[in-house]
């Protein structure tokens, strides 16, 4: 992969990188994204399970679905692209990995501060007293009621029409407005408001870098798009990284 001069020195330059990840980042592993054929969603459409209704329709089905995705995300391992994201966190004086992944494979692979802004698929709580519960045990095939008060037990994800934690969502945005790089991976950038995380950068000025396998709806509006795998993509660039920055 051959790697712009502008982009290099961009990176040379850089004292604030963000970047946002998406299913794809982790497909390398073997984790299903949502979107693409073979996905998750190929047989129902994504608001058809990731709602509020859905789950209340017909909670066995929806936290079977979640115990087959946590089965799958228990028995991968981050790939050399969640690796490098890691390392870069060591590369740059200010680093924001954000993700709408839910898989744990960055806090895996070694990455210490990560703003989730989706959930995280192995917190799971009670809708009626907020109990948290970690470690499910994967057999249960049913949905859990609360040990304390027995109302339902659903994952600490954010379904369709949910809002995201208000937190995570504000560095999120603090972080793409303050990036001099910021780099969109593996997502298409359908759903919002992660979507517009890229735009918000490029109208700060941002120098903003798309990585995916195919174009994103909003790849026209980018400085540089960078096509293949992604972890293949991230090994090479955060080598250049180093050695642009005399690192080891
Ligand atoms: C590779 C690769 C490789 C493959 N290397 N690349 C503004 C406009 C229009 C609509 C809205 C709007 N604001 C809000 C909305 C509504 C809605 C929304 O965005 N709808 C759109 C679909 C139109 N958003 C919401 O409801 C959000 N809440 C909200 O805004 O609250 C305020 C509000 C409330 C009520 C009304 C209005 C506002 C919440 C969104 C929650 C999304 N939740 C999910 C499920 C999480 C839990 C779970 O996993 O079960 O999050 S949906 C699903 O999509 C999941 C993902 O995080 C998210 C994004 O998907 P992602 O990661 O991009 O995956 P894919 O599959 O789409 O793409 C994979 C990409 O990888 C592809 O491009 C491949 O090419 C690529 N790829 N292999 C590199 N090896
Ligand atoms: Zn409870």
């Amino acid at each position: 992969m051959v790697f712009s001069e502008k982009l290099l020195q961009r990176l040379k330059d850089a004292e604030n990188v963000a970047v946002l990840t998406g299913a794809g980042v982790s497909a390398e592993s073997g984790v299903p994204t949502f979107r693409d054929p073979g996905g998750i969603w190929e047989k129902f459409r994504p608001e058809q399970l990731a709602n509020f209704e859905a789950f209340m329709n017909d909670p066995d089905f929806v936290w079977s679905w979640y115990q087959h995705r946590r089965e799958i995300m228990r028995e991968v391992k981050p790939n050399k692209g969640h690796i490098a994201l890691a390392e870069m966190e060591q590369v740059f004086p200010k680093f924001g990995l954000i993700t709408q992944n839910i898989d744990n494979l960055h806090f895996r692979a070694g990455s210490k501060k990560i703003i989730e802004l989706h959930g995280n698929i192995e917190r799971n709580f009670c809708m009626k007293c907020r109990t948290f519960y970690e470690e499910i045990d994967l057999s249960e095939k049913k949905v859990l009621k609360c040990e304390k008060c027995g109302g339902l037990i659903r994952p600490d994800v954010v379904w369709f029409g949910e809002m995201l934690p208000m937190n995570e969502l504000r560095i999120a945005e603090e972080s793409a407005a303050n990036a001099d790089v910021f780099f969109t991976i593996g997502t298409s950038a359908e759903v919002y408001p992660a979507a517009m995380l890229p735009i918000i950068a490029k109208r700060a000025g941002a120098y903003v870098v798309e990585i995916n396998t195919k174009p994103t709806a909003i790849s026209a509006e980018l400085d540089e798009i960078l096509t293949g795998k992604s972890g293949e993509i991230l090994a090479e660039l955060i080598t250049v990284m180093k050695s642009t920055r005399n690192l080891k």
